[in-house]
């Protein structure tokens, strides 16, 4: 399909990517974080952008990503190599997010799954016997992970949940229903919050295949189409006892793992948003209207000029918040300032490139619908934007508006 100016779409797939570092941000990175950008950022363009659309049309997530996902070392970055991570560290993994979700959130949050919310629960809260165990074969995608927490009645209230845990003999017998559980349907291995018989939050492996439980696909979604999302549910799941994650009680459990997972959007949406800004600049020099490029109307250089202000102060944003990752710095509320500025950021960024792309920007031909449809889902799992604010909120007055 041609679009109006003649020109084919496979151009403009082909010309895509296009680095826009307007502060010379690379200057404060390493020749490691360079090396590792470049290395996502090719495989990005070799294995995903060709094959993208077609997977987000036909609603289906590309698993044959999986394994070369686990090759480019995206799963679990910072954890270090001799459980199966990257061993690289805060900042790399930071930057890892922002190539993969250049390319598709989904595709990020394949990653971010794996890496943030399954291996790292493992990690941190693990016996060396799960470590062991597990790790090594989530770290080469031997394995897919999910992770379960959000329920059909509580997703901004996790402490709400009513997924179960008790004891019998050597096992406990899990009881509940996770809801929107990303790569729920294909996972070996989901590790799943429920509250034990004195109602403190308690994590369990549990492994596909155990009696009991199941993970059916959720259907319908128009956004993170090339994501698969699902249930779990478990009727009297026997799990053994040494499947506990033994060194973590209660609701800061899982929240340390979102907390995890939220940096690594807070960069993963700067990548969708420099690919929608990378496709508005060329489209608005090529495309003319009244005998001029409509890049050299004011209206559409207001739009263009904000565009980079945006991506460039979140772009510091998460360099900073990089910074004192590292550091062993960062807060949580820290976290949820870069995740909610800079995802709602991407969004708005998507809805100006899709009207400099005028009826164009509606069509696959262009990135903007499909990163634009994506961001809603970014904008609402892993804490909504409204939440995001209210930890802030939460943060400067000492106020608790959640109780
Ligand atoms: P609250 O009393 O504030 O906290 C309970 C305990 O947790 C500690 N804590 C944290 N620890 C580590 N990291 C964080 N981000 C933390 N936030 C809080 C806190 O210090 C306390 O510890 P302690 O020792 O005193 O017990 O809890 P609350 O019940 O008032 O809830 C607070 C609230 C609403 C902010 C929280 O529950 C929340 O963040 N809600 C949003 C839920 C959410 O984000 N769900 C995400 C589900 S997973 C997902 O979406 C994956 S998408 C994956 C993909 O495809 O990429
Ligand atoms: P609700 O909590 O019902 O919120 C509805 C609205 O009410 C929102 O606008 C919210 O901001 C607002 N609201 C709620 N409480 C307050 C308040 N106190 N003050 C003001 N406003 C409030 N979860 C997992 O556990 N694992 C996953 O892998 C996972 N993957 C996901 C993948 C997709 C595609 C999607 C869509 C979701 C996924 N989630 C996952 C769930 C996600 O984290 C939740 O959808 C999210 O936390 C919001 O919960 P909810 O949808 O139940 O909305």
């Amino acid at each position: 399909m041609s679009n109006q100016n003649g020109t084919i779409s496979k151009r403009a797939r082909e010309d895509r990517f296009q680095a826009h570092d307007y502060y010379q941000i690379d200057d404060l990175l390493s020749e490691d974080h360079l090396l590792a950008r470049d290395a996502v950022r090719t495989w990005v363009k070799q294995e995903v952008s060709p094959i993208i659309e077609e997977y987000s049309e036909k609603g289906e997530c590309p698993t044959h990503l999986f394994k070369g996902l686990a090759e480019i070392g995206a799963f679990g970055p910072s954890i270090p190599s001799e459980y199966g991570g990257g061993g690289m560290d805060e900042m790399a993994y930071g930057i890892i997010m922002q190539e993969l979700e250049r390319g598709d959130s989904g595709i990020r949050s394949m990653a971010s799954v794996q890496g943030s919310l399954v291996m790292y629960p493992i990690y941190r809260f693990g016996s060396e016997e799960q470590k062991r165990k597990y790790l090594p074969k989530l770290g080469n995608g031997e394995f897919i992970g999910c992770f379960g927490l959000t329920e059909p009645d509580h997703g901004s209230n996790p402490n709400g949940m009513v997924t179960n845990i008790k004891e019998d003999g050597d096992s406990y017998i899990l009881n509940g229903a996770k809801m929107w559980i990303t790569n729920s349907p294909l996972a070996d291995v989901a590790v799943v919050w429920a509250k034990d018989e004195s109602g403190i939050i308690r994590g369990v492996i549990v492994e596909k295949g155990m009696k009991g439980f199941s993970a059916p696909e959720i259907h319908g979604k128009w956004s993170l189409r090339a994501s698969i999302t699902g249930e779990l549910v478990f009727e009297d799941v026997r799990v053994p006892k040494s499947n506990l994650l033994p060194n973590v009680q209660g609701l800061k459990g899982p929240l340390s793992c979102l907390s995890k997972a939220r940096y690594g959007i807070s960069w993963g949406a700067i990548g969708a948003a420099m690919d929608c800004y990378d496709s508005a600049l060329r489209y608005a020099k090529e495309r003319s209207q009244f005998g001029k490029p409509i890049a050299q109307f004011q209206l559409t250089q207001k739009k263009l000029a904000e565009m980079i202000t945006e991506i460039t102060k979140a772009q510091l944003l998460a360099w900073r918040l990089g910074t004192l990752a590292d550091a062993g710095k960062v807060t949580p509320a820290q976290i949820s300032m870069a995740k909610r500025n800079n995802v709602n950021m991407a969004l708005e960024v998507a809805r100006e490139a899709r009207q400099i792309h005028g009826g164009m920007g509606i069509t696959n031909e262009y990135p903007i619908m499909r990163h634009m449809m994506n961001l809603e889902t970014v904008l609402t799992y892993e804490g909504t934007h409204d939440i995001h604010l209210l930890i802030t909120g939460q943060d400067i007055t000492g106020l608790n508006a959640f109780q």
